[in-house]
């Protein structure tokens, strides 16, 4: 028999340096005399692999063996970010290793910093995902993430003359993170057609036939070992599995004929077909456009998936009707709302239950999130694509429908118009299958992500569906961030001096521990390291920004940042024309009253949709200005204007924590939630924001004397806008005088922003940017004459740290697990 392999695991500096060695020295075949910092990652990589392994496999086999309900989140994006600093500090040995590098050669950071971010989202919702996953395993839920192992994650963003230039991301030429499992495949069938047939006892039968198959492999990556180390603890710590699915030619589809008959060219075209739909993620952020091959990658990853928790659940010999009691599946958005049809599918064609039972099974097993109310988000698919791609699905679909038609029809009799306004078919040229409909309909509950985005959901999108199904199928969950990556990760220092206070790193368990940093408020050693630590922060991304931009900022200047995805509902052009009436102020002062401004560094960062003309332009904007401030002797220290490139998640974490303000300013009732908003304040930075999506939250949680909201509500919204296009509206005065230098060319090109201002001056301003714009500036007043009193700015900053527990994604989780799951943590004790 074979021996069970029991490593002890390294504890020292010189045992992680013998391991890190031998990875490097026989894993990777590399010579220690041409040891690079490539090869110092791998080995370092590899090393701490080991460690998490051991723990993966076991929490897997607990997992088996126990048997009780898992959670299945599925989710197109998966934004992790850099794995390494994550497991380092979850085995609790990063000194070690720091220690260890430094012995042959290396810092740390450099070697951190070889590593390739795993890109595999477009923003919030794809690192949502993410933290999820760490709250899951820190929380010891039994689940598992189920996505597309893209070759191509987000694009790499450069900057050339100002403009967004999008290059690929090729990210896997080394990932020590991710194991295949060649022998863990799945057909997947697209296209052909439908058979119907009576067999000998009268029973109807639906086949789906024909058509070609592509082979889904799976790609498993051990998805955030929990944070047990940081907290000694009697448990082995829980390592869940995060399931890539990579596509395939077929073995069959791969046609040995061809490829013998010198058509190799034919057969190695067919192969690469099969592998274009995991080749890339789709890069628009909340747009959707119906292109063939994203609704390939969503049912290619949803079948795949379903085929694999149904084979798991089916190893238990348990009854059908068992299965929503042992499998939970969450929808991240409706990406993966095919996974409806196809369950119903597999129970009722392949396994031949009758409709209405598999029906009860299908919705009772699935729960849908929403994280947008704006109606160019919201899915739609033709028809004439589904008909042709999965002809099976669309009868179901049809079906589904109906039955829900009719249970509409007998419940609201006297409302005609009401089945035209919830049916999952929209009646347009072509048909279209709404997916956020088909999603709801399927699932034992839907929920939005922020307070106020979950009210707004049942009033506007889902207003039918409340009175169809009550109040109860809908709820709200707010989001959170995970605590160790976006504190104790990116703010060791922070992190170090909370547990130095708080006796402990527990908070990073149980954020709701940092209230008792409320007692030391007044602690002046304490205030002095708080801010020492924001300007130490400060002064790493001055260099960052010396080196990748030119530009010399000055750390003791506020840093007010704006860094998410660029799009005309976040308003990024309210910020710039923000920046741009401070510039003109500033010139218009003599130079004794320029004496009296508190200095300014506005630091931009985020990628545009590849195809979205307005965000690509307001990019272009950000940086003509910055060009023209940054280069202006009148201005110096006054004002700097910074676009960081390529903004993701390892540089989000040198950027989080080095802001005094950050902005998370949409026009009220669009942003869903914002997840960057709960990340500054955790580290210390104030927000200036709308009352939108979680702010609002946030504001309860820490006072409104220490946040600085703005602009119109979302209750008026809807009036504005109609003012916009039907009365006489003026152009704030302001933003006007603005808008004519930019018109002067005072930026450059006038021509290359008029389609910009025009979206403002003539065409309804939809985004609310001129009536927002008095208040927004005024706010940003207030934030000069704040930011000048050190002493108060520090008991704000203090105070909002102390009270951000609720947003910690392990109580997001427990939620989740308590109102929608239904699933009890795995706990497992050492050595069993
Ligand atoms: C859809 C169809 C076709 C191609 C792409 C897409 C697509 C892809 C990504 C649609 C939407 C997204 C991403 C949306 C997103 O990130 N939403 C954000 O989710 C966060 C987590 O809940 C919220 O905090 C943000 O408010 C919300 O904008």
């Amino acid at each position: 028999a074979w021996r069970k392999f029991t490593p002890k695991g390294f504890t020292t500096s010189e045992e992680f340096e013998k391991e890190a060695v031998r990875h490097i020295e026989t894993t990777l075949a590399r010579s220690l005399y041409n040891c690079d910092e490539v090869a110092a990652y791998g080995g370092t990589a590899l090393a701490f692999r080991d460690r998490l392994i051991l723990d993966w496999n076991k929490t897997q086999q607990t997992q088996t063996f126990t048997d009780q309900k898992r959670v299945y989140y599925l989710s197109l994006e998966f934004l992790m970010g850099r794995a390494l600093d994550n497991a380092m500090l979850n085995v609790g040995q990063k000194d070690s290793a720091t220690k260890g590098l430094g012995d042959l050669g290396f810092r740390m950071e450099d070697i951190i910093s070889q590593e390739h971010d795993a890109a595999l989202g477009n923003g919030g919702l794809g690192r949502l995902a993410a933290c999820f996953l760490d709250s899951m395993a820190s929380l010891n839920y039994p689940a598992w993430g189920y996505g597309l192992r893209y070759r191509y994650g987000i694009f790499k963003q450069e900057i050339i003359d100002g403009y967004q230039v999008e290059v690929p991301d090729y990210w896997l030429d080394f990932n020590p993170w991710e194991f295949a499992r060649h022998d863990i495949t799945v057909d997947v069938q697209f296209y052909g057609h439908v058979n119907r047939w009576q067999d000998d006892e009268g029973k109807q039968h639906t086949s789906w036939e024909g058509g070609e198959t592509v082979l889904a492999v799976a790609f498993d990556v051990p998805a955030s070992i929990e944070a047990d180390r940081l907290v000694p603890g009697y448990q082995t710590p829980t390592c869940n599995n995060l399931r890539l699915w990579g596509s395939k030619a077929a073995s069959g589809e791969f046609d040995f004929q061809k490829f013998n008959s010198g058509e190799y060219e034919a057969s190695v075209a067919d192969q690469q077909r099969a592998e274009t739909i995991s080749a890339v993620l789709y890069p628009n952020d909340n747009l959707e456009r119906g292109k063939e091959l994203r609704l390939k990658q969503q049912y290619f990853w949803c079948a795949a998936s379903l085929y694999d928790i149904v084979r798991r659940f089916k190893k238990t010999k348990r009854s059908w009707k068992e299965f929503p009691n042992q499998v939970a599946i969450q929808l991240n958005d409706t990406h993966p709302t095919l996974a409806i049809p196809e369950l119903q599918r597999i129970l009722v064609d392949l396994e031949g239950l009758e409709w209405d039972e598999a029906w009860d099974i299908v919705s009772k097993a699935f729960g849908y999130t929403n994280h947008t109310v704006l109606p160019e988000a919201l899915e739609k698919w033709s028809v004439p694509l589904l008909q042709h791609l999965l002809p099976r699905h669309l009868q179901i679909i049809y079906d589904i429908n109906l039955n829900f038609l009719q249970f509409v029809e007998r419940n609201f009799p006297k409302d005609r118009d009401m089945l035209g306004r919830v049916s999952i078919i929209e009646e347009s040229n072509p048909k279209m299958v709404r997916m956020a409909y088909l999603a709801l309909i399927g699932s034992h509950k839907v929920n939005g992500v922020a307070e106020l985005h979950s009210d707004l959901i049942k009033t506007t999108i889902f207003k039918d569906f409340v009175k169809i199904y009550g109040p109860d199928k809908f709820t709200n969950v707010t989001n959170g961030i995970t605590p160790r990556r976006w504190l104790h990760q990116a703010n060791p220092r922070l992190s170090a001096l909370i547990a130095s206070k708080l006796g402990g790193h527990e908070f990073l368990k149980d954020l709701t521990l940092l209230s008792k940093l409320e007692s030391f408020v007044d602690d002046k050693e304490f205030r002095k390291e708080f801010r020492e630590i924001k300007y130490a922060n400060k002064v790493r991304l001055a260099k960052h920004i010396k080196e990748h931009n030119g530009v010399t900022v000055n750390p003791a200047a506020l840093f007010d940042v704006q860094v998410k995805r660029i799009h005309e509902y976040k308003r990024q052009q309210l910020n710039i024309f923000g920046v741009i009436h401070r510039y003109l102020q500033i010139k218009s002062l003599s130079a004794e009253d320029r004496k009296k401004l508190a200095p300014r560094v506005s630091i931009f960062g985020g990628k545009a949709a590849p195809g979205y003309w307005m965000a690509k332009t307001v990019i272009h904007l950000i940086n003509k200005v910055g060009d023209v401030v940054n280069n202006d002797p009148d201005v110096g220290d006054l004002l700097k204007v910074i676009f960081l490139e390529d903004y993701n998640v390892s540089k989000a974490e040198i950027i989080t924590p080095a802001s005094d303000i950050s902005e998370h300013i949409s026009t009220a009732g669009t942003e869903a939630s914002g997840t960057s908003n709960m990340k500054f304040c955790l580290n210390g930075g104030l927000i200036i924001g709308t009352c939108d999506g979680a702010n609002i939250e946030i504001t309860r949680e820490i006072g409104e004397e220490n946040i600085f909201l703005f602009g119109n509500l979302a209750e008026d919204v809807e009036d504005l806008r109609h003012a916009h296009l039907y009365n006489h509206y003026e152009l704030e005065p302001k933003l006007a005088k603005v808008f004519d230098e930019i018109h002067k060319g005072r930026f450059g090109d006038a021509g290359a922003f008029s389609a910009l201002l025009n979206g403002i001056v003539e065409h309804g301003d939809y985004y609310l940017v001129s009536d927002d714009f008095a208040s927004y500036v005024q706010t940003q007043e207030l934030i000069d004459e704040a930011y000048k009193d050190t002493e108060s700015w520090t008991t704000k900053a203090i105070l909002t740290v102390a009270r951000m527990g609720f947003f910690s994604s392990d109580r997001c989780i427990d939620e989740y697990a308590e109102s929608i799951w239904n699933i009890e943590p795995l706990v497992q004790k050492k050595d069993d």
